[in-house]
């Protein structure tokens, strides 16, 4: 496959409800979308950054940047093989995985759609439909975060994850419990809000049998997660620590984590996301795939990389109509039952992009 050219887009859509995390505020998604054009198809993408660097050093503008400066110059033009040829290619490039999975996806999606595969097949996922569950945000008060948890738990979603930081943790978790009961899959996510010094205060978390207990500690970190986790009944996974395989297989032979959360794009691509899962399905750690509230293009990229075998938690990529009143795929990433997505059997991502809608949500755009 030749790598003809590719569009740039920054996109900005507004989110149906705002997102709180302990890093930040979120009302709107931006992010820089990618379609490359090759031997006749079009592959997209999207990079996950933020507009601000608070959940890693990444941003819209370095995802730009790197483009077009380093990463679309070393594809365009080229004959590749096959996509795992872009994880080797861009090898040389220290970090940066948000800008070089955004353009990394965008090749596998064109090269499925080239081979008549779907993007699970192409990637050797063979389930057909994956379970998910839904995060949910922070809020002004505990009662607040109870209504969404209903919500969410009526339109079926299979595991509540919620998002806590210092001062809104045990109190949250003990009203979910004593409303909703022990049977739902709850989990608690920290985005690194918490130190070493309040593992005492963590280990009150055990008697709630919580799924897991996401990325308690610094987001470089994995050396303090060891220590905790030997302290903790409650699982850890690690998401924000985890960069490439080789801090998976550091993070599994400390024991700082016993699952482990993968994005795409944290990790710089889908061959890197599954070279991830080989891994931990050796060393019987099991995955689930994290959101950063993709459009319906990332999440498409998301579902192809669940159907592989070691994804046996729920992921947090929730429906299209829990972030936007209009995705940019037609029609929108819904249930096929309540908490389950199909895998698409359709070509590529196996969802269409609508090109009006996609204009409507850029703010500019670039032709490389
Ligand atoms: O840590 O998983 C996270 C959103 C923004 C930044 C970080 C995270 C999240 C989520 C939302 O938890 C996941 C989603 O619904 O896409
Ligand atoms: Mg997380």
């Amino acid at each position: 496959m030749k790598i003809e050219k590719v569009e740039l887009r920054v996109l900005s859509m507004p989110l149906k409800a705002p997102f709180e995390t302990s890093f930040l505020r979120f009302a709107e998604k931006e992010c820089v979308f990618v379609t490359v054009y090759s031997d006749g198809v079009k592959g997209y993408g999207e990079s996950v950054a933020f507009p601000s660097p608070h959940y890693n050093e990444e941003t819209t503008e370095t995802v730009w940047h790197m483009l077009e400066r380093f990463l679309i110059p070393v594809l365009l033009g080229k004959e590749l093989e096959k996509p795992e040829d872009v994880a080797r290619l861009m090898a040389p490039i220290r970090r940066n995985y948000m800008a070089i999975a955004a353009l990394e996806g965008a090749v596998w999606d064109a090269y499925s759609k080239q081979q008549g595969l779907s993007l699970a097949e192409a990637l050797g996922g063979h389930k057909r439909e994956i379970d998910v569950g839904v995060s949910i945000g922070i809020e002004p008060t505990i009662g607040h975060v109870l209504r969404n948890v209903d919500k969410f738990l009526q339109e079926g979603y299979k595991r509540i994850k919620v998002k806590i930081k210092p001062g809104f943790d045990i109190r949250l978790i003990e009203a979910i419990r004593k409303q909703f009961g022990d049977d739902i899959q709850l989990m608690a996510d920290a985005n690194s809000a918490y130190t070493l010094q309040d593992a005492d205060l963590l280990k009150q978390l055990d008697p709630y049998k919580l799924l897991m207990i996401e990325q308690p500690l610094a987001h470089d970190d994995i050396i303090d997660h060891a220590e905790l986790q030997r302290q903790l009944e409650t699982p850890i996974c690690l998401d924000e620590s985890i960069h490439t395989v080789e801090d998976a297989r550091k993070a599994i032979q400390l024991g700082s984590c016993k699952i482990v959360n993968i994005k795409v794009g944290r990790v710089g691509g889908l061959t890197h996301s599954r070279a991830i899962h080989d891994l931990c399905q050796e060393h019987g750690i099991p995955v689930w795939c994290g959101g950063m509230f993709e459009t319906g293009v990332g999440r498409a990229h998301n579902i192809a990389l669940t159907s592989l075998p070691n994804f046996t938690l729920p992921g947090d990529t929730s429906a299209s109509s829990r972030y936007w009143v209009q995705d940019i795929v037609e029609p929108g990433v819904e249930f096929i039952r309540p908490g389950t997505l199909a895998v698409p059997a359709g070509a590529g991502i196996g969802y269409e992009v609508g090109e009006r809608t996609l204009d409507r949500y850029t703010l500019r755009k670039a032709l490389l």
